[in-house]
C-alpha cells in the first residue's frame, strides 16, 4: 500500500477538509505514550488512523448513509510532556467542544489519554456510564508506582464522582491486584444505562485480527461480533461521545490501522444514522 495516496487532506480524518463551525463531531488526536510497559509506539497511533482513513470508502453499507456529512473536523493533535499535562489539556479541550454542542471522538495513544476525556464528558453529561472494551481491565491502584498508568486508568475513571458504572467488555487478562475493583464493575450489557462513554482500546480485538497494539492477546472480539455489539448499543442507548486508543502501527502491516479507521466510521455511521436510534 502506498502511503499519501488516500483521498483529501493530509492530517484530517477522511480529509473532507470540514470547518470546525460547519462540524457535528470533532477527532481529537491524543499523540502520547508515556507509559506501555511492553511495546512502545501508541504516539503514532492517531496519525497512522487518520492516514489510513484516506482510504475509506464513504458510504457505509449497515446504515445506507454517508456520516461524513454530519461534519467532521479533526483538531490539532494534543502534544504533553507529562501525563498530568495531557490529561489536563485533553480534559480543556474536549470540555471546551462539549460546550460547543459537538460530537468528540477522542484518539490514543496509550489508554491513559481517556481519563481527561472520561472527564469531561461525565461533568458535561453525568451521572455517565463507561462501556469498556479491552484486553485488560486497567484497575490496578497503582501500576509501576503511578496512579497515571495505562493499566490503570479505569481504577481512576472509578473514582470519578459523575462516572456512575463502568461496565467492561473482552476482559481476559486479569492480575489477583485488580480483583477488588473488578467487583465494582459490571460485564454485562444488561448493566448499561444512559448516558453513555464507550472507550475502546483496540486489544479488544483478537490478536490474530489486531497485532498493532502494545499487548495484544488472543481470544478477543472478532470484527462482526464488535460491529453487532456495537450496533446493539448505539442504537438502544444514548452514547454521548467515545474515544479509540492504543493503536501502535506497524509499517509492514496497514491492515489495522485501516481497521480502526473503519470502526471509528462505523461507530459514527451508527450514532448518526442507526434506524431506531436516539
Ligand atoms: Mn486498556
Amino acid at each position: 500500500m502506498n502511503i499519501g495516496q488516500g483521498h483529501g487532506k493530509k492530517g484530517e480524518f477522511l480529509g473532507t477538509g470540514t470547518s470546525l463551525e460547519k462540524a457535528k463531531v470533532v477527532i481529537v488526536p491524543v499523540p502520547f505514550d508515556k507509559t506501555s510497559t511492553y511495546q512502545k509506539g501508541s504516539d503514532k497511533g492517531p496519525s497512522a488512523l487518520i492516514e489510513a482513513s484516506r482510504n475509506l470508502e464513504l458510504y457505509d453499507i449497515d446504515t445506507d448513509s454517508e456520516p461524513y456529512k454530519k461534519g467532521i473536523y479533526t483538531s490539532a493533535p494534543i502534544e504533553a510532556k507529562s501525563s498530568k499535562q495531557m490529561i489536563e489539556k485533553t480534559y480543556e479541550k474536549v470540555l471546551h467542544y462539549l460546550e460547543h454542542k459537538k460530537f468528540v471522538v477522542t484518539l490514543g495513544g496509550e489508554h491513559t489519554i481517556s481519563y481527561g476525556a472520561i472527564k469531561a464528558h461525565a461533568e458535561f453529561y453525568g451521572p455517565l456510564t463507561v462501556l469498556q472494551f479491552d484486553a485488560h481491565a486497567d484497575l490496578f491502584p497503582l501500576y509501576e508506582n503511578n496512579r497515571w498508568s495505562h493499566a490503570s486508568v479505569m481504577a481512576r475513571v472509578l473514582e470519578l464522582p459523575k462516572v456512575s458504572n463502568i461496565v467492561s467488555l473482552g476482559i481476559r487478562s486479569l492480575s489477583a491486584e485488580e480483583l477488588p475493583n473488578l467487583k465494582k464493575t459490571h460485564h454485562k450489557l444488561s448493566k448499561l444505562k444512559d448516558p453513555i462513554y464507550i472507550t475502546f482500546d483496540l486489544d479488544a480485538f483478537d490478536s490474530s485480527l489486531m497485532p498493532s497494539t502494545g499487548t495484544p492477546e488472543p481470544g478477543g472480539f472478532f470484527w462482526n461480533e464488535a460491529i453487532e455489539t456495537l450496533k446493539f448499543v448505539f442504537s438502544h442507548y444514548n452514547v454521548v461521545g467515545f474515544d479509540i486508543v492504543e493503536l501502535l502501527p506497524n509499517k509492514q502491516n496497514h491492515a489495522p490501522d485501516y481497521l480502526a479507521a473503519k470502526l471509528l466510521y462505523k461507530m459514527l455511521a451508527f450514532k448518526f444514522f442507526n434506524r431506531g436510534s436516539k
